[in-house]
């Protein structure tokens, strides 16, 4: 157990048997004993001492600059570890900070915890006017799978049990645990204490899908003259990998990965049908999701995307997920492990591969869209395009498969998303499902504290821009993170002219010709200014080799990057014009 508070000052004898117990050291002790070892968070009134303790006591604590980074790296570490990552944050305005990385970790069904100090209950709820005074439970409750507060330190194990419960069971996401100033004083007789915690035992149990749905899926699949599979970042999280991969390749079956799923298999592999993307989600007639879900970035199913009519197989952990967008002929509840193996049990031997026109088709398409992007990467203009940084980006990526990406940006995002090919499971992380921008510094610095692998994070200037502060984060912990800034001087680009001819430059567009390398200087990293591809490579090779805090100015066209990126439909005067 770890040490405790006791008044009056004790004997040495006590000291060695402390007879209390502080609320500090429950929510520790609670941690450590569900085996959480690191805290992301920011410390402040009435953490501080928290975030000094659970040090002395052995917990990783990074601290951030702004609590939505650090609340991204919880949101990343869960995603990575199955275990929720922790977020800890001061009260109000810390809170609030802390809250777009919750409602986006529940979004996105990673699970993390938001910690939060709090003012009195009494105060706040007569609305006298306390120190960051807010009903913070109320507030975070629509914007997470749930939300509890913990008044009596001897309820702390209770509280830390169910968050880590509500975090990982079923489908994963953000849980809020508000925690009052006064109870981290509160004291309690320390074997009582000890005795209140919970260890919780399987916080995610395995839920076995049923025979007949099973059985269901499989006879549909097994008549389908055109099937694709189609994997999500829920098959990533499941950590079924290699069952994963078996059913890929047992069926036979095409498969097309959404972006957090890349690597799940390589995306060298001959099923992969990423390059014939827009083909396959019209021609196939019966598509299975894995830990996909049918939104915004699947067209919701159907209209021109989705082409002819096709049949749905969906394999979710949420019942309630099935149906939302359109009908599903065969839903599988239950977790992806459960639900792989017991496909890859019931197809039995002598499973038919799908048609060979079919595959033969999909291939045709792919090797017309690898080639002509061969022919876009090999090219090396000056100034450097999306493209050419980016084939940089895929050999180094290519050179070390261990490495993790993380994007965001608008055509940072998109181009990298087609050219960065990946090869290993969970090693690409990027906006996700919201297509939120200023995951970039908290995400990266999430993937080095838990995998100790090589970062690199291919950042849009703007995006960047959201968390760029947090390098000082990434050069305090000497963390392996090299960030790519593609840097075309604006927002979609750097060429936005003022409609009213006035001196402010465009909504769009930034200080020109910045030198985004010079802020990792400033905290002792390594900056690198590059203007052409040889640059960049150079310095991404050294980045990796080295370790070291590095971010690369990569120097882009300013012309180059539409609108929205692949996105541009979205915009409201897109719709106006269709
Ligand atoms: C893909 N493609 C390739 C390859 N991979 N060609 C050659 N080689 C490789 N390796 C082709 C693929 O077949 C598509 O062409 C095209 O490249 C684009 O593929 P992508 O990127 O997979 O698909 P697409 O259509 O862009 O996907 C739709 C989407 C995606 C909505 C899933 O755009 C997405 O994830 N967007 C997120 C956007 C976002 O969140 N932005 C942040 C906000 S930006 P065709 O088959 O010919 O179509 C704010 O402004
Ligand atoms: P993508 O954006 O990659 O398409 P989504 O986030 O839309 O992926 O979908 C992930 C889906 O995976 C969610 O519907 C979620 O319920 C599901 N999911 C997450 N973890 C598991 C799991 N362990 N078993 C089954 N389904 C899961």
């Amino acid at each position: 157990m770890s040490a405790v508070l006791a008044t009056p000052p004790a004997t040495s004898q006590e000291q060695e048997e402390p007879t209390t117990i502080d609320g500090f050291h429950l929510v520790i002790d609670a941690l450590k004993l569900n085996g959480i070892d690191t805290i992301f968070g920011l410390p402040g009134i009435p953490i501080t001492d928290l975030t000094r303790m659970a040090q002395a006591e052995g917990i990783r604590v990074i601290s951030f600059r702004h609590e939505q980074h650090a609340g991204n790296a919880a949101a990343a570490a869960g995603f990575l570890t199955q275990k929720p990552g922790i977020c800890l944050t001061v009260s109000a305005p810390g809170f609030l900070n802390g809250l777009t990385a919750l409602a986006n970790a529940t979004t996105n069904c990673f699970p993390m915890i938001l910690i939060s100090g709090s003012s009195e209950r009494e105060i706040v709820d007569l609305q006298q006017g306390d120190y960051e005074e807010m009903d913070q439970l109320a507030i975070a409750k629509p914007l997470c799978k749930a939300a509890f507060r913990v008044l009596h330190a001897q309820d702390i194990g209770v509280g830390i049990a169910r968050a880590i419960r509500a975090a990982l069971s079923g489908r994963p996401g953000g849980v809020y645990l508000d925690l009052p100033a006064k109870l981290f004083a509160q004291t309690m007789e320390a074997a009582a204490g000890k005795k209140s915690l919970i260890r919780v035992v399987d916080p995610a149990p395995r839920q076995i899908p049923a025979t007949d749905a099973v059985r269901r899926a499989l006879d549909l699949l097994k008549g389908a003259k055109k099937p694709l599979i189609l994997l999500g970042k829920g098959a990533a999280y499941a950590q079924a990998d290699a069952d994963i991969r078996a059913l890929v390749e047992q069926t036979g079956i095409p498969y097309l990965p959404m972006s957090m799923a890349k690597g799940l298999l390589p995306d060298t592999h001959a099923q992969s049908a990423a390059a014939a993307r827009s083909y396959v989600l019209q021609e196939a007639d019966v598509v299975m999701l894995i830990g996909a879900r049918l939104n915004w970035l699947l067209s919701h199913g159907k209209g021109k995307t989705w082409g002819g009519p096709k049949q749905f197989i969906q394999i979710d952990i949420a019942p309630t997920e099935i149906d939302s967008n359109v009908a599903i002929a065969a839903p599988v509840i239950g977790d992806i492990g459960s639900c792989v193996s017991a496909l890859l049990a019931g197809m039995g031997s002598g499973w038919a591969k799908p048609p060979a026109e079919w595959t033969a088709a999909i291939d045709e398409r792919k090797d017309k869209n690898l080639s002509k992007m061969a022919v876009t990467l090999a090219a090396r203009p000056s100034p450097m395009n999306f493209q050419s940084a980016l084939s940089v980006i895929r050999d180094a990526v290519k050179a070390r498969p261990d490495a993790i990406v993380v994007n965001e940006g608008a055509n940072t995002l998109d181009f990298a998303r087609s050219i960065v090919d990946m090869y290993e499971p969970r090693k690409r992380l990027d906006v996700g499902t919201w297509g939120i921008m200023g995951i970039g510094m908290g995400f990266s610095v999430a993937a080095a504290v838990v995998t100790g692998k090589p970062v690199i994070a291919i950042e849009g200037d703007s995006a960047f821009g959201f968390s760029g502060m947090e390098v000082e984060t990434i050069c305090r912990y000497n963390l392996p993170v090299c960030v790519v800034v593609f840097n075309n001087n604006g927002v979609y680009r750097g060429t936005d002219v003022n409609g009213s001819g006035g001196a402010d430059v465009a909504p769009t567009v930034f200080v020109k010709n910045a030198r985004y390398d010079k802020l990792m200087e400033a905290f002792g990293g390594v900056g690198v200014n590059a203007t052409t591809a040889d640059e960049l490579q150079r310095g991404l090779a050294e980045a990796i080799a080295s370790g070291r805090p590095t971010l690369i100015n990569a120097v882009i066209d300013e012309t180059a990057g539409t609108e929205s990126g692949r996105i541009t439909s979205l915009n409201p005067s897109a719709a106006k014009k269709k």
